[in-house]
């Protein structure tokens, strides 16, 4: 089998390489051109990848990649993945991450609708909850140009699917995160801050909004999802998630805790990291995966906490 994976060099990109080269997948991956490269969370497998260059902003580029890697399966992670940025650069996001995603399946199309596609949808979508928990069938009420973006995205792999018949899914996957956790998100933020502060690299860490409540999964586990939506019979949308609700506070407790420190006496608030429009809790309902793809988390919130501290305390031992 032959995987073409946009944004390999990603977190999840990474952990699907990993995953399909386990199954002795020939893994292509999707590198946008830059003047250094950002092949950190992949050094380990690079001799098992063929990369092929291309851009989500460069339709033709895309119809080359599909041509040359001649995929059984597409998994489109590429994005710009980062909420706060989509405020910032909301044009270039939904560039990226709308339109994005109709290049791709342009391409699909054009030159080969046996191709199975999967598209890194988000529960960002559901922003300001219609209904908890979220599943498959919950209102969508974004509230940031990134989920805004994510939407159209969510609807065009669907139209596609019915359009076209291609077998395009859908993963409404929520909060997932991992040691190859960019360092901006949250989780990794608050896990880097506190192995530098137990090592005396530290004396504080500033956040934003401590009572913002997510559904974190592990995306070792997440990235196994992704394959199974790829191997039914019918394509389908699926929320990923643990069903498992925690707190911002909840995470930096546990964080610091795992290292006997008490969180009081080093965490502040900044102002800087409050958005302009919060999705203030998000909790998924994944009883169709369990059922269907006969998908569970293997990863449980404490088991992902100790696991990121204990990563980034090894990290920055020797520095
Ligand atoms: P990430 O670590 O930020 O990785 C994003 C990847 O996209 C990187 O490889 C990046 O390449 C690539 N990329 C960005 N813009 C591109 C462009 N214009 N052309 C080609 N490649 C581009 O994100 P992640 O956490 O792995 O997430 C993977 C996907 O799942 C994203 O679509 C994200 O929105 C979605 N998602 C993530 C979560 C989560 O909790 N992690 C939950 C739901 C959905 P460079 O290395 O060149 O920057
Ligand atoms: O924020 C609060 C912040 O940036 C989580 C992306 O992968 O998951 C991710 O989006 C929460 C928010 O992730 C800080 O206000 C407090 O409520 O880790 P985050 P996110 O925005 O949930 C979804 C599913 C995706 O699809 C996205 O691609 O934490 N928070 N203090 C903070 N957040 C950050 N980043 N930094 C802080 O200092």
């Amino acid at each position: 089998m032959r995987a073409l994976i946009t944004g390999i060099t990603g977190q999840d990109g990474s952990y699907l390489a990993d995953f399909l080269l386990e199954k002795d997948y020939e893994v292509f991956g999707m590198v946008r051109r830059a003047s250094t490269e950002s092949f950190e969370r992949i050094e380990h497998i690079r001799d098992k990848i063929t990369f092929v260059q291309a851009d989500l902003l460069d339709q033709l580029s895309i119809i080359n990649v599909i041509e040359e890697s001649k995929p059984d399966e597409i998994y489109n992670l590429a994005a710009q993945s980062f909420v706060p940025t989509s405020w910032n650069q909301p044009v270039l996001t939904g560039e990226f991450d709308a339109i994005g995603v109709t290049k791709i399946l342009e391409g699909i199309r054009l030159l080969n609708r046996k191709i199975r596609f999967y598209q890194a949808s988000s529960s960002e979508m559901f922003g300001k909850v219609q209904q908890t928990p979220q599943n498959e069938s919950t209102s969508f009420y974004p509230r940031s140009p990134y989920g805004v973006a994510k939407v159209y995205a969510h609807w065009i792999t669907i139209n596609y699917r019915e359009s076209y018949d291609i077998h395009a899914n859908s993963g409404i996957l929520f909060n997932h995160e991992s040691p190859r956790r960019g360092l901006e998100f949250v989780t990794r933020k608050i896990t880097d801050g506190v192995a530098r502060i137990k090592l005396g690299l530290a004396k504080e860490l500033a956040l934003g909004n401590l009572d913002a409540r997510r559904d974190w999964g592990y995306a070792g586990d997440y990235v196994r999802a992704m394959w199974l939506m790829l191997q039914q019979d019918e394509p389908g949308d699926f929320v990923i998630a643990t069903g498992k609700t925690h707190s911002v506070k909840d995470f930096v407790e546990t964080a610091f805790g795992h290292v006997d420190l008490d969180y009081h006496d080093y965490v502040t608030t900044d102002p800087r990291f409050i958005r302009p429009a919060e999705v203030d809790f998000l909790q998924g309902n994944p009883l169709l995966a369990k059922e269907k793809l006969g998908w569970e988390p293997e990863v449980n919130f404490d088991g992902l906490v100790r696991m990121m501290v204990d990563a980034d305390i090894e990290r920055l031992k020797n520095k």
